[in-house]
């Protein structure tokens, strides 16, 4: 059954551990890609509840703390709060941020360890395990290291190699180690109680392939990611294993006190943490008097898990067989995991500190949460690795967020306040201009509004899908259409005989801009929020305005009515400036020597900086490209990177500031014929309004070349 047949949403985001703050790859993994899904879902006036929290357990904390030389509990309190507040800040927006360390969540772990016991899902074993005599402690889990079997990388996990991804137990280590003490362990007896996984492993197969699970569908397995089910099925391959669900450690959830054997045993992290979404959904209900168990335990609630690929085979196996061991819980409707983001080239690492801290990122870029949302989710690692850099943010800020949103904004407001004193404008529907999605096309109000609604329609099935870069891809796709608008229309132009079709043009356009201000929210709520204010709209309830503006427009109803004022124009998004991402490189430049994670051996293809997005040709015509001569140059003081050129047009002299100093002396310059863009917006750069730019290409070390015309071509003449 399709998802959103579902009466109510619930959505978890993987529980990040307290024991770091949280860089971009944890944004781009879950939390950015959720909260699009659920901000969308509550434009749309669905009912979803969107829990997270902090994991506060295991020996992620553990080990933090000993180096550290801190307790767990000191740890956790302080990255909790870190991380909670970083969430917050980004606007990930979620209705509760739990903690497992709460009383709470220890006796919603306990039970369901209860009852898995009572119901026979456990088997007491002992058996030989590996123990630090130095430290007096047994060795789990990240306490032991040793040398991967698979790829013989000498720094794997006791549960995992972090290379190559496979999961180990600490038997199968060759030469382990303690991380505690480095010395090489001894074994001695321990018990624990392992949970029956094999015994499910028919149901889990049968319901992850086929999404039936007793004769009843429960989800349809072609909305589940390839990489998601290829990697539960080369698990299920092998074969489940009966796996160890206590743990010899004096932090975490407490074995029940009550069962024989308990002293001194936790629960393993890998089984308290995703009971999380259990515990959190329980204190939200309790914090809002509602019940807990219509999310967890009815049919017609879609649990949808967002995690990141490494988490994969817990929230698709192991969760599940504890939810349907239990036998009182739904299972999730869908799990779309991400993949890795990469960060300028190299694997992001905590350890080695090539990543990009979110906390620093706001401290440092402030403002600007909404330029590193867009870069993140347009380059999110959806089906395969995806990568950061920072020339990219610059260039999907300045491009995208303030080249096309923003101008398309910008240029809206301006024409109202000019020709209409700010109010939105009466238009004749019968009146016709040119569409925007055709410059060909003569189109009225109400066809162009419906067309609106489609694209509107189509960003959101794209959500639905897990799709979040093809959905922002749409929106942006409306903001170039709304541009186009302008640009086929020439509302500028308003001549005496053309006074309708402006009207009618900039009413059309205004309607974009309030779409736009919705259809924004998922993605980047800070400046939709700024929009709403600017058109003098309340502010966002997250309870349906979108279906209700999609309804309205399918009508070929407007969704902002004839003398509405609207506040004067201002600019949506800035410009991110050469200076602050230089420092940025440099920052990760000086923090941390290139990182040594072997990326794949890069094809010849690789170099090269990959082909941007297909643009229209109607995007591609707005361009207004001209031959001109560089009449004079001279340096900017105290901008090494910058010459002030004055460009002869043929029909006017400009002003250009171009980032070319580094690699032309002014004398060099003078004389040279060039290709500038004649059209872009003019901005102030040191003082200086630049009216245009001088057209570059640039090679793999940056060097810069001229482009240019034939010796001697006549200047002020397009080029196409
Ligand atoms: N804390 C692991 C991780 O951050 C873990 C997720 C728990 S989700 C229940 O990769
Ligand atoms: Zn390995």
């Amino acid at each position: 059954m399709p998802t959103s047949a579902k009466k109510r949403y619930l959505v978890t985001a993987a529980l990040p551990y307290a024991n770091g703050p949280l860089h971009i790859g944890h944004l781009a993994g879950a939390y950015l890609p959720a909260d699009v899904y659920v901000r969308y879902q509550r434009l749309m006036g669905r009912e979803i509840l969107f829990v997270c929290g902090s994991d506060e357990h295991g020996a992620a904390i553990t080990m933090r703390a000993r180096k550290e030389g801190v307790s767990p509990r000191e740890i956790v309190d302080k990255y909790h709060v870190l991380i909670r507040d970083t969430f917050q800040k980004l606007g990930v927006a979620f209705d509760i941020y739990h903690r497992t360390s709460e009383p709470l969540h220890h006796q919603t772990s306990q039970d369901i360890f209860r009852k898995l016991l009572e119901k026979g899902q456990f088997e007491e074993r002992e058996t030989e395990q590996y123990y630090d005599e130095a430290a007096g402690q047994f060795l789990a889990d990240r306490y032991i290291l040793g040398t991967c079997p698979v790829c013989g990388n000498a720094d794997a996990y006791g549960d995992q190699c972090e290379k190559c991804g496979t999961s180990l137990s600490p038997d199968q280590l060759l030469q382990p180690r303690s991380a505690l003490s480095g010395a090489t362990p001894v074994k001695r007896p321990t018990t624990h109680w392992y949970f029956k996984l094999n015994e499910h492993e028919a149901w889990l197969r049968e319901w992850i392939n086929t999404g039936r699970l007793e004769g009843k569908q429960l989800h349809d397995p072609a909305t589940w990611k390839a990489h998601v089910v290829g990697q539960c099925n080369s698990w299920l391959e092998q074969g489940l294993q009966p796996r160890a669900m206590t743990r010899d450690l004096d932090w975490g959830v407490d074995v029940p006190p009550e069962i024989p054997h308990s002293e001194g045993k936790k629960l393993y992290v890998w089984l308290d943490a995703p009971i999380g979404y259990i515990s959190a959904t329980k204190q939200w209900a309790a914090d809002h008097r509602d019940n807990w168990e219509r999310f967890w335990k009815s049919d017609e609630t879609a649990l949808i898990h967002f995690i990141g690929k490494d988490n994969i085979v817990f929230h698709c196996l192991i969760f599940p067989a504890i939810l349907g061991a239990h036998g009182e819980f739904i299972l999730p409707v869908n799990v779309p995991a991400n993949q890795f983001l990469n960060l300028e080239g190299a694997k992001l690492s905590t350890s080695r500190n090539w990543a990009v801290w979110v906390h620093e990122y706001l401290e440092e870029l402030p403002g600007r949460e909404d330029d590193l949302r867009y870069n993140l989710i347009k380059n999110m690692p959806e089906q395969r690795d995806s990568e950061f850099t920072w020339k990219g943010l610059q260039e999907t800020t300045n491009t995208e967020l303030v080249g096309n949103l923003g101008g398309f904004i910008q240029r809206v407001f301006v024409l109202v306040h000019k020709n209409y004193g700010g109010l939105v404008p009466q238009a004749n529907p019968e009146q016709t201009f040119r569409s925007g999605w055709n410059a060909e096309q003569e189109t009225t109000i109400d066809r162009e509004l419906f067309a609106l609604a489609k694209k509107l329609e189509a960003m959101g099935a794209e959500v639905e899908r897990f799709q979040f870069r093809d959905a922002l891809r749409v929106l942006m796709e409306i903001s170039s259409a709304g541009n186009a608008l302008l640009q086929f229309n020439e509302p500028w132009k308003a001549t005496l005989e053309r006074t309708e079709e402006v009207r009618a043009v900039l009413f059309t356009a205004i309607q974009y801009a309030v779409a736009l201000s919705a259809a924004m929210r998922p993605f980047l709520p800070f400046a939709a929020e700024r929009l709403r204010t600017q058109l003098n709209l309340p502010p966002f309830e997250d309870s349906g305005e979108l279906v209700a503006l999609i309804n309205d427009l399918l009508e070929g109803n407007a969704v902002l009515w004839p003398n509405h004022p609207i506040n004067l124009p201002e600019h949506l998004f800035a410009r991110l400036p050469d200076e602050v991402i230089e420092a940025q490189i440099q920052k990760l430049r000086t923090a941390q020597p290139p990182a040594q994670t072997d990326p794949p051996a890069p094809s010849p293809a690789a170099e090269y900086p990959p082909v941007k997005e297909t643009i229209s040709y109607e995007v591609f015509a707005q361009l207004d490209l001209r031959v001109a001569t560089i009449v004079g140059a001279e340096k900017i003081e105290k901008a090494d990177k910058l010459l002030r050129l004055t460009v002869d047009l043929g029909f006017e002299t400009r002003t250009i500031v171009a980032g070319i100093a580094q690699h032309y002396p002014p004398e060099a310059v003078v004389g040279r014929q060039v290709v500038v863009v004649a059209n872009l917006a003019p901005r102030k750069m040191r003082g200086i309004e630049s009216q245009g730019m001088v057209l570059m290409a640039e090679d793999a070390q940056g060097r810069l070349s001229f482009v240019r015309p034939d010796e001697g071509w006549p200047v002020g003449f397009g080029v196409r």
